[in-house]
């Protein structure tokens, strides 16, 4: 049989990508740069129908025309050097899906290039891991809407599917870039929803004193309420977990304290600046995971820098508890809205026409930040699709109403007994800037206007404004 659509790069994701696709009855043409790996997955898997190729030329003829493509291969070089060798190959209307993990910015230059030829570029972000890639991811593809419609039945059909109503975690997001954008926002704001529960399992066992199994129990009942999602859920399992090596010490206290990060919580910081939005929440999770990884730094200053003085004891462990959940809760919608802004700012930026409901929507299942409260997200912009920030929602704002205080006690607390809630604190700082009919900027804007003559704007009148500093009165 003829492929009706080929994959590119058999890694872990491109193979598991190339199983789902076939899994629902479409025959999958296979390449890899280095053959074995194809080789491999014909042999490993004998009775699917894959058609592998060994050069690019034969892969590119297996395929049904015009021809889908989708590339799994490392973003960055990797990406270019397979479009250079694809190029010559294609012609005029084929699709060609970049699902790698690339910087937006890449894929609109990419998009510029190839639309020349008459290549359809779809720049696809993919999330859920390995085992999403295979069972059903959340997937987030950008381009033209004529050959995202090319491609839809498939992706339809290999995306996850929400519990709530069976409807495919997949949509037209927009133009070029659109696609692997929303994606880097969703990997920022999975930063910040693991940087907060960080925060509160560290509460719990550094001011509670709770055992990682008393934790675990919390996390466990957590994932039963409005706090419901997979990496409530994970974390829950990763606490009940022993050391591998058989110290019999939780798996926890055996990992070194050290974060990673693959750089797209970066880029979605980065870009929020250049956009001018804040989003602080997500922004002090990449700056936790950096200061994380300063390990032997940290070890030297906790020998000569002084702790507070203070002591914070807590007589009732239980309301404690509810007042970290609540805290979670609200702060997680804090991240939620400053991300949702920088969506709507950099879709009014880029022209790409964002739709701030449908986002949230295949958000729900597949990806690694899919929780129960997304759907509240999807509800506020069906009510009002041009909401201007999610915390001007009524079930937002009821939330914001009633956990406030819950946040305040606990970043105090905190604070106090020196245990460090970037999170949580930029949370509701972020709460009480945007609430704020008045904040000190008039005196930043008489130092920059004294220092570097910047001017200012009058609170009574028109026009731009320069005192004269220098001139005594
Ligand atoms: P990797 O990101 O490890 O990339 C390995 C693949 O890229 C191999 O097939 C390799 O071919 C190919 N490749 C490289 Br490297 N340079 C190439 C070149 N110059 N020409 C042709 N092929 C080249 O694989 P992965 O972890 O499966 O991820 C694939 C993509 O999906 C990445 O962009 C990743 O960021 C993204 N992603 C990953 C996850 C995840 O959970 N891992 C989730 C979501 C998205 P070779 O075998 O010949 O070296």
């Amino acid at each position: 049989e003829t492929p009706t659509i080929g994959v590119i790069g058999m890694a872990v994701m491109g193979k598991n990508l190339a199983l789902n696709i076939e899994s629902r009855g479409y025959t999958v043409a296979i390449y890899n740069r280095t053959g074995s790996k194809t080789e491999k997955v014909v042999t490993d898997h004998p009775e699917k129908h894959l058609v592998p190729s060994y050069t690019v030329e034969d892969f590119v003829n297996s395929l049904e025309k015009p021809r889908r493509i989708v590339m799994m291969v490392k973003a960055g070089a990797g990406t270019d050097a397979v479009i250079a060798e694809l190029l010559p190959l294609l012609d005029k209307g084929d699709v060609l899906i970049d699902g790698g993990n690339t910087f937006f910015e890449d894929t609109m230059r990419r998009s510029k290039e190839l639309d020349k030829s008459g290549i359809n570029f779809i720049g696809m972000g993919v999330s859920g891991g390995e085992l999403g890639a295979l069972q059903g991811p959340s997937l987030m593809p950008g381009g033209q809407k004529e050959a995202y419609d090319l491609v839809a039945p498939i992706l339809e059909q290999i995306a996850a599917k929400a519990d709530e109503d069976g409807k495919p975690c997949v949509t037209y997001i927009g133009p070029n870039g659109a696609g692997h954008y929303v994606k880097m926002v969703h990997n920022g704001i999975e930063y910040g929803d693991m940087e907060l529960i960080a925060e509160s399992y560290n509460v719990m066992r550094t001011m509670l004193g709770m055992s990682v199994d008393e934790i675990a129990g919390v996390f466990k009942e957590w994932s039963e309420g409005e706090l419901s999602s997979y990496l409530i859920d994970i974390t829950a399992d990763i606490l009940t977990r022993k050391d591998d090596l058989g110290s019999g010490k939780p798996m926890v206290d055996m990992i070194l304290d050290a974060a990673g990060n693959k750089g797209t919580g970066k880029w979605s910081s980065q870009s929020a600046a250049e956009l001018g939005v804040p989003q602080s929440v997500i922004t002090e999770s990449l700056y936790a995971r950096y200061i994380s990884a300063m390990k032997d730094e940290r070890v030297a200053a906790s020998k000569v820098l002084p702790k507070p003085v203070g002591n914070v004891t807590f007589e009732d462990k239980k309301a404690t508890i509810e007042l970290i959940r609540k805290a979670l809760y609200f702060s997680k919608l804090m991240s939620y809205a400053q991300g949702f802004e920088q969506m709507r700012v950099a879709s009014e930026h880029y022209d790409w026409n964002l739709q701030y409901g449908e986002l949230a929507q295949i958000w729900r299942a597949g990806c690694i930040i899919r929780a129960k409260f997304l759907q509240n997200i999807t509800d506020a912009y069906t009510k009002a699709p041009d909401l201007k920030n999610l915390l001007l929602d009524d079930y937002f704002k009821d939330i914001a109403k009633n956990y406030q205080e819950s946040v305040r006690d606990l970043v105090g607390f905190a604070v106090k007994a020196g245990v460090p809630v970037p999170g949580f604190a930029a949370a509701i700082s972020y709460y009480d800037q945007y609430r704020s009919a008045v904040l000190p900027a008039n005196l930043t804007q008489a130092q920059r206007d004294y220092f570097g003559a910047h001017t200012y704007q009058r609170v009574d009148r028109d026009g731009i404004f320069h005192y004269s500093w220098y001139t005594e009165q």
